[in-house]
């Protein structure tokens, strides 16, 4: 050890970062180990060159709308789309699922904290009986689809060292959401270290850089140095259903999206809603210089935001839903390292729990740091033949991110309570609601028993007594 602390701490100093072993002397044999592993992982010459670009640079985040251009998508058929390609691309999906080629792969190493709640985020409630937690879900749905298609689609979960240990203890204690153990595969996320506005990196502790996720665009390489891009090579799978953690309306198969995507010879596609505002919070799909690009809300000024066209529509209408299908071959390439396609970081201005250089914690009332994260939707730019297909956002969005209001679990609940009103009224049961298509009671459908309007139709004709439809009543397949 003694080498490589030698060498760690010439190799910092020389980068200017030698504070960072300023307590060595203090510490225990056990977290010393620990320190150096954190610190032989930091790649000093990518920090600078952040330092020098985002933190320090007159550039800094600095978004260039030069030749920006809306971008073009496939229209769904309820808003005018070709019904025939659209059932033509579903087709495709299908085969494709059954033949094994699908793997699904949920992004959940995000600390959550605006949620204000502190276990991985998967684990949150979010059904409206059973109050059953986003992975019991997610699981419910590859179940679905699976035995739809005739297969065991595999999934695949990013998690963070903040979340990797409770993640996977909380799927041993549920049984693994009825999957079967081998059909998961967990892996953790990179991190980086947080600096100061000086590009001096933080300590967390006397023991510890302040490290956090890498982003979910650390998602590309992650599934590459884990191992699990190898997998899914070895076992047949060609694309990868790309969702977040948050959102239990997702559809976390979709066969036309995955169609699309295969018709397309795309590498990476992507699903997009109609912005419901023109200041909606999300990222808003663009073309420029003939390149798929996503624009973050916050990097597009307010007027070009509200820009309409002909028709009064939004010129920037495609928002992101950050829902994608991945090629394995493009994520091998982009995770690999591909010199040619990496992905930008962008900063985060935050207030980051350190220590002074006595060694006292310091939690500051103002920002006093930089994070650096990286967002898959960047590498749209490498991929060839990117495709936006439009999704109904009702069918598959209602993400929960705030403890109340907008995106709450409460809205969220909501969506689901709507979403199967909707599919009872198809079915020919119509209840009554309130003018934003709310029953005034709640009650709950298990993906097992309809993941789509068609499947819930399908189980709800098959019924032979069928129940009535109040308070807690629960549809499910073993209920
Ligand atoms: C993201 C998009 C936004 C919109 C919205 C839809 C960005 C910058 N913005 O906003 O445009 O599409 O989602 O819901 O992406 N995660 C990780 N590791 C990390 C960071 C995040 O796995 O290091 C996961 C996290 O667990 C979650 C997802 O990525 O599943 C989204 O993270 P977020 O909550 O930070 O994204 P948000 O709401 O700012």
């Amino acid at each position: 050890m003694t080498h490589t602390f030698t060498s760690e701490k010439d190799r910092f100093e020389a980068a200017g970062q030698g504070h960072v072993f300023a307590f060595w002397d203090q510490l225990e044999e056990a977290a010393r180990s620990r320190l150096l592993d954190e610190a032989a992982s930091i790649d000093l010459a990518e920090i600078q060159h952040l330092v020098d670009t985002l933190v320090q640079g007159s550039d800094s985040q600095a978004v260039s709308l030069e030749g920006l251009e809306p971008a073009p998508f496939i229209k769904h058929p309820q808003h005018g789309g070709d019904a025939a390609l659209w059932a033509e691309a579903r087709g495709i999906g299908e085969s494709a699922l059954r033949a094994g080629k699908v793997a699904a792969f949920t992004v959940a190493g995000g600390q959550g904290t605006r949620l204000g709640y502190y276990g991985p985020k998967g684990t949150f409630p979010v059904t409206p009986v059973r109050e059953k937690p986003l992975f019991a879900v997610f699981a419910d749905k590859l179940l679905a689809a699976g035995e739809r298609y005739g297969v065991r689609i595999p999934w695949f979960i990013m998690t963070s060292s903040v979340n990797h240990a409770a993640t996977v203890a909380a799927f041993e204690e549920a049984d693994y959401f009825g999957l079967e153990t081998d059909q998961v595969m967990f892996f953790s996320q990179g991190r980086m270290p947080a600096v100061d506005f000086s590009g001096r990196i933080l300590m967390d502790n006397p023991a510890s850089i302040s490290m956090s996720p890498d982003g979910h665009g650390g998602s590309l390489r992650a599934l590459v140095r884990s191992g699990a891009i190898e997998r899914m090579q070895q076992s047949g799978i060609e694309v990868i259903s790309y969702f977040q953690v948050d959102n239990p309306l997702v559809q976390v198969i979709d066969p036309a999206f995955i169609g699309f995507h295969i018709r397309e010879q795309s590498e990476m596609s992507s699903k997009m809603i109609p912005k419901a505002y023109p200041g909606e919070k999300v990222g808003m799909f663009c073309q420029q210089e003939d390149k798929m690009v996503v624009l973050e809300y916050s990097d597009m000024p307010m007027d070009m935001q509200e820009e309409r066209d002909a028709d009064d529509e939004l010129r920037y209408l495609a928002g992101s839903i950050a829902i994608h299908i991945l090629d394995v071959g493009f994520v091998a390439r982009i995770g690999g390292g591909d010199a040619e396609a990496q992905l930008p970081f962008h900063k985060a201005v935050k207030k980051v729990k350190t220590i002074d250089s006595d060694g006292n914690l310091l939690h500051p009332e103002e920002p006093n740091g930089v994070k650096f994260e990286m967002f898959v939707f960047d590498a749209l730019p490498f991929a060839r033949n990117p495709v936006v297909i439009e999704t109904l956002r009702e069918d598959d969005f209602s993400p929960v991110k705030n403890a109340t209001g907008i995106d709450s679990a409460e809205s969220s609940r909501a969506d689901q309570i709507r979403q199967w009103t909707r599919w009872l009224g198809a079915a020919g049961v119509d209840l009554a609601t309130d003018e934003t298509g709310l029953p005034p009671f709640t009650f709950e459908v298990g993906p097992r028993f309809g993941d789509s309007e068609e499947a819930f139709v399908k189980s709800w004709l098959a019924l032979e007594e069928k129940p009535a439809i109040t308070d807690g009543v629960i549809l499910d397949k073993d209920v």
